[in-house]
């Protein structure tokens, strides 16, 4: 019980630990991500939920980064991400992309301090790897702000 007691109090200072890994939301309604653009920290949580008939699927990811999703499935209901490296990852829903459902995260410690070289490497990501109604993606891109 005691080994209990502490894993407690330790789990317990992990979520209590100010502006540490902090959990946000990214609901998935008709033909939109809301928000569509977040802003995170390395480490966070990002939860995709109401996801039965969307997916999120990320095209554009910072170099030496991983990737989330799985290029042609439904998740079905929710699930989480969690990116550790800082940059600008920019995914889509494949059933939805002709309607230009796509989303960005942006990751940066602290939070919203990615740089104008940030997004110059995933525009030209997207730029060079992006076809058809994916380079929809591009258009989201340009929107994130920046340093
Ligand atoms: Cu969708």
């Amino acid at each position: 019980m005691k080994i209990l007691k502490y894993f407690t109090v330790l789990v317990g200072m992990v979520f209590i630990a100010p502006g540490f890994a902090a959990e946000h939301t990214i609901n998935a309604e008709a033909r939109v991500y809301n928000p569509d653009i977040i802003y995170v920290a390395p480490g966070d949580t990002i939860g995709f939920k109401n996801m039965t008939s969307h997916n999120a699927v990320s095209y554009v990811v910072p170099e030496g980064a991983e990737g989330f999703g799985e290029k042609g499935k439904l998740p079905g209901g929710s699930f989480n991400v969690t990116l550790e490296n800082e940059g600008i990852y920019g995914y889509v829903c494949e059933p939805h992309i002709g309607f230009g459902m796509v989303g960005v995260i942006v990751v940066s410690n602290p939070v919203g301090s990615a740089t104008a070289e940030m997004k110059d490497a995933a525009l030209k990501k997207a730029n060079e790897t992006l076809e058809g109604p994916f380079k929809r993606l591009i258009g989201k891109l340009n929107k994130v702000e920046v340093k």
